[in-house]
């Protein structure tokens, strides 16, 4: 008998004993993240129970109202946004929060803040869900200057100010995947235990990748380097082998298998969508923390994707992530132009 994978199959590190073992590194925590997390986690429960029963519960279709961006609104998503939404305000420990599906910023009433702003989007990649593909939760943390004065300013600052991001993926298994500053961690749901177990400890992406993730539908409207970099991709000119094309259409999916397999993922900006179609609150400051985290890179077409500074909740912005030297290739390529 193996007792060393024995021991290790019997010492289940669930995402709240790793969250604590992290909180007691800093004496002066009081807790309140574990409580916010918790939250986060109860919400991804909950949405996976949904999505996993979406076709027997009749809960497919439109639910004849859009979102801010225009879209078409599944049940899912009011769901979603509406459990995330009471959870963190029941937590006691938000002050703002910002949603895909809300046009405008919550301010928490003050009888229920803490000092956390959480930028979120409920359920992302919603058109797949009709055809089971996968779908996910997305989130960012800030910390608010003042619990006693919450401002939009809180939120409309750098992406390098947040404290944790992650997502949950209901894909073929559930994970969340999480930093918190301190390296990325992915835990996958056990249903019959109904805990996030650490799966993928300390994820790093590979330096350089063989798979690159865009929706080449839009070609025609790409910028020279867009065009120039996704060119090289499939007809490389320095003797190695063309990378290969995946896109799921699903961010949290094309991210996951990203940082876990290498390569790049790319929305940028065209001639028709100058900004590209990713919100940057939630879309892309969440994802390029991780991958930052992970040792990879995020890069808008002009800087450092952490480094925006948006001017509203529900701006978008061109991104280009992944691992380090696939990501260095395209920042050259802007540099050089
Ligand atoms: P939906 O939520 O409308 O399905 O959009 C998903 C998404 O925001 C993101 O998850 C994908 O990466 C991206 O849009 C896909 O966009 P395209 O369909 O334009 O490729």
């Amino acid at each position: 008998m193996d007792h060393a994978a024995e021991a290790h199959r019997t010492d289940l590190m669930t995402i709240t004993r790793h969250v604590l073992n992290e909180q007691s590194k800093h004496p002066e925590a009081r807790g309140d993240f574990t409580i916010l997390l918790n939250q986060i986690v109860l919400g991804c429960k909950f949405v996976c129970s949904a999505v996993s029963k979406a076709g027997l519960a009749k809960l497919l279709g439109l639910a004849g109202e859009t979102n801010v961006q225009g879209e078409e609104q599944k049940k899912l998503d009011v769901l979603s946004n509406e459990v995330f939404v009471k959870a963190f305000i029941g937590s006691g420990r938000t002050c703002i929060l910002v949603s895909e599906e809300d046009e405008e910023a919550t301010f928490v009433e003050p009888s229920k803040r803490g000092r956390y702003i959480v930028v979120f989007d409920p359920l992302d990649g919603s058109s797949n869900i009709d055809c089971g593909v996968s779908i996910g939760t997305i989130f960012g943390i800030y910390t608010v200057k003042d619990v006693d004065n919450p401002t939009l300013d809180d939120v409309l600052c750098p992406g390098s100010n947040m404290v944790a991001a992650g997502y949950c993926m209901y894909g073929s298994s559930c994970t969340l995947v999480l930093s918190t500053g301190n390296g990325v961690n992915g835990f996958t749901l056990d249903p019959s235990l109904g805990e996030f177990i650490l799966t993928h400890p300390n994820i790093k992406i590979p330096k350089k990748g063989k798979i690159y993730s865009v929706n080449e539908g839009n070609a025609q409207n790409w910028d020279e380097q867009t065009a120039k970099y996704v060119g090289k991709c499939k007809f490389p000119t320095d003797g190695s082998s063309p990378k290969s094309l995946r896109y799921v259409g699903s961010m949290v999916a094309d991210v996951h298998r990203t940082l876990l397999y290498g390569g790049i993922f790319l929305y940028p900006g065209d001639k028709k969508s100058p900004n590209g179609k990713l919100r940057v609150l939630y879309e892309v400051f969440p994802m390029s923390y991780l991958v930052e985290q992970a040792g990879g890179q995020s890069f808008t077409g002009k800087k450092r994707a952490l480094d925006v500074v948006p001017e509203k909740i529900h701006e978008r912005s061109p991104i280009f992530l992944g691992s380090y030297d696939d990501v260095e290739e395209i920042k050259q390529l802007y540099k050089a132009i």
